[in-house]
């Protein structure tokens, strides 16, 4: 988030070091006016009219469907936005025929197909009005709105910038419904203030789902009444990669988190890993070892060593009190319950633990999902999988999608934030594949594993693992730009898919992220302005 000022530096005729101004002699062309098409994502239909173009102004007022609180929350959330570049006043007032220029959110009225997520969004002379039926799809209004806007109002200061809205309309929503992003926060440990750093960041691209891995091998980042040393221990001092990723998230801590992402209409989808990447409860409850004796704890980046104990009722007590607890304070639908790389576990014990655990879920009223491998235990066709292979081919997941089993799609040579672009890279790893800006947005959910297509896919998701991760400038130099090449995969529509559309728009998102303090990676394949 640090801004870096950077400086040329060159060298003379005489070889002597001659330090550049920061900022270039002639000043950069001017940025070419907002277009309705210029959106991340995509949106579905857009029909520019020249004649529309709206200038919000100082007397510009933000008027929202009377008696809905979240509707004005919305447009509440859309006042802060735009007051500290402008400095104009925007108050938030319930909707009245008025002779004021306006800016509308409404519940209602809105095309036919925009759905429970989407919207339309109309902007004319007189102002802006956006319809949804529901505050998620005003939301999503709103950040379309943001980014038809000059770059400056991302500034934190007021700048001297007419504030222009290209005329014309837009009807859009998305071609999933699941859009999502993933945090790691057991190799290294992310704070609340990190987590909504990127919850900001992640509903500017009409994400709808974080989930947080919250535990694995090298530490556990969720407090647990139950089990309390989880987290003192687990989670205390000298945890994650190197020893140097310590914490977890206390249960208000995690609320807050949860209530901070809702208002954003992301919901959280926690992550206990089980029955292996365990060796974090493991080292703290030796009670959890088929031995009774606890392993060390684990520091390195290696994966597959560990497994819960899966014939004694002593695991079975563990992992209820956790969903139990884990549930309780989660409102989303889903929980998360991991299930990857169980090298650990014998294939039949594998089977036996998820049949145990499955119906622990369903009875905490929460709806199963896990990655890919829990297809091996047969689950029932509500459970969700998240594939994170590398190749087009996988049985069990095209069986399971014949069953009725819904897909999120995270394969991991595409959607893995934490990989490296290039072998420059200085974060991240680099197993499953580099992956350049092109290479995160050139594939297709539906088409990407043999017998999965549309129709099983809930959506997609980017997952970024935390070994090689500090600091929030890591996560973001990670995350951006891939992040919102994913999102337009899981928004926008299969046939609005072209790379020089993308990359284009995606050049065009710099100078906000710039404003935004954002660190991202300059990818040569862009056109940055
Ligand atoms: C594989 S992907 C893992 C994680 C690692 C990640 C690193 C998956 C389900 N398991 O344990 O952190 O690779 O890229």
């Amino acid at each position: 988030m640090r801004r870096t000022v950077t400086r040329l530096l060159a060298m003379t005729a005489l070889g002597l070091p001659l330090i550049l101004p920061a900022t270039p002699a002639t000043a950069a062309p001017p940025a070419p006016a907002r277009q309705l098409a210029d959106v991340i994502p995509a949106p579905v239909e857009t029909r520019p009219d020249a004649h529309g173009t709206f200038q919000i102004s100082p007397r510009t007022v933000i008027r929202t469907t009377p008696g809905s609180v979240a509707a004005w929350q919305v447009g509440r959330q859309l006042a802060e936005t735009l007051r500290p570049a402008t400095g104009y006043p925007l108050p938030v007032l319930p909707v009245r025929s008025t002779p004021l220029p306006e800016i509308a959110l409404l519940i209602g009225g809105a095309d036919a197909r925009v759905g429970q997520q989407g919207y339309q969004l109309d902007v004319t002379r007189r102002g802006v009005t956006i319809r949804a039926n529901t505050p998620a799809g005003l939301f999503a209004g709103t950040q379309s709105l943001r980014q038809l806007l000059p770059a400056d109002i991302e500034s934190p200061r007021r700048q001297r910038t007419t504030w222009t809205v290209p005329g014309g309309r837009i009807v859009d929503y998305p071609r999933f419904a699941y859009r999502g992003a993933m945090l790691d926060l057991a190799r290294h440990f992310h704070t609340v203030d990190e987590i909504t750093a990127y919850v900001d960041l992640l509903s500017q691209y009409k994400i709808n789902y974080l989930h947080l891995h919250l535990t694995d091998d090298q530490g556990w980042r969720i407090q647990i009444d139950s089990w309390p040393r989880l987290t003192t221990v687990g989670g205390g001092p000298g945890t994650g990669v190197d020893g140097v990723g310590p914490g977890y998230l206390t249960k208000a801590d995690y609320k807050a988190v949860v209530a901070y992402a809702a208002a954003r209409h992301i919901t959280i989808i926690p992550e206990i890993d089980m029955p292996g990447h365990t060796n974090a409860a493991q080292s703290t409850y030796p009670e959890l070892n088929c031995d009774g004796v606890a392993p060390p704890p684990r520091t390195d980046i290696a994966v597959g060593y560990s497994s819960l104990c899966i014939n004694d009722e002593r695991t079975y007590r563990f992992v209820e009190d956790v969903i139990r607890e884990l549930a309780a304070i989660t409102p989303g639908p889903f929980l998360h319950i991991g299930g990857d790389e169980a090298h650990a576990t014998s294939d039949e014990d594998y089977r036996t633990f998820m049949q145990r655990v499955l119906p622990l879920v369903a009875k905490y009223g929460k709806r199963a999902y896990g990655w890919n491998e829990i297809m091996q235990a047969d689950p029932p066709t509500d459970a969700v999988a998240q594939f994170w292979g590398t190749g087009t081919t996988n049985t069990d997941l095209a069986e399971a999608a014949a069953r009725g089993n819904k897909v999120i799609m995270s394969p991991a040579n595409k959607a893995y934030l934490d990989m490296k672009y290039d072998r420059n890279t200085r974060l991240g790893l680099s197993w499953a594949a580099y992956i350049e800006v092109s290479d995160a947005y050139g594939w297709d959910p539906a088409t990407r594993v043999t017998g999965v297509g549309e129709n099983a896919i809930l959506g997609v998701e980017a997952p970024l693992w935390s070994e090689t991760l500090r600091t929030l400038d890591d996560i973001e130099h990670m995350a951006f730009p891939r992040l919102p090449a994913i999102a337009e995969l899981g928004w926008s529509t299969a046939a609005s898919h072209d790379w020089e559309s993308f990359r284009t728009r995606l050049g065009e998102q710099a100078p906000r992220w710039r404003l935004q303090q954002v660190d991202f990676y300059p990818s040569p394949q862009v056109p940055w302005r």
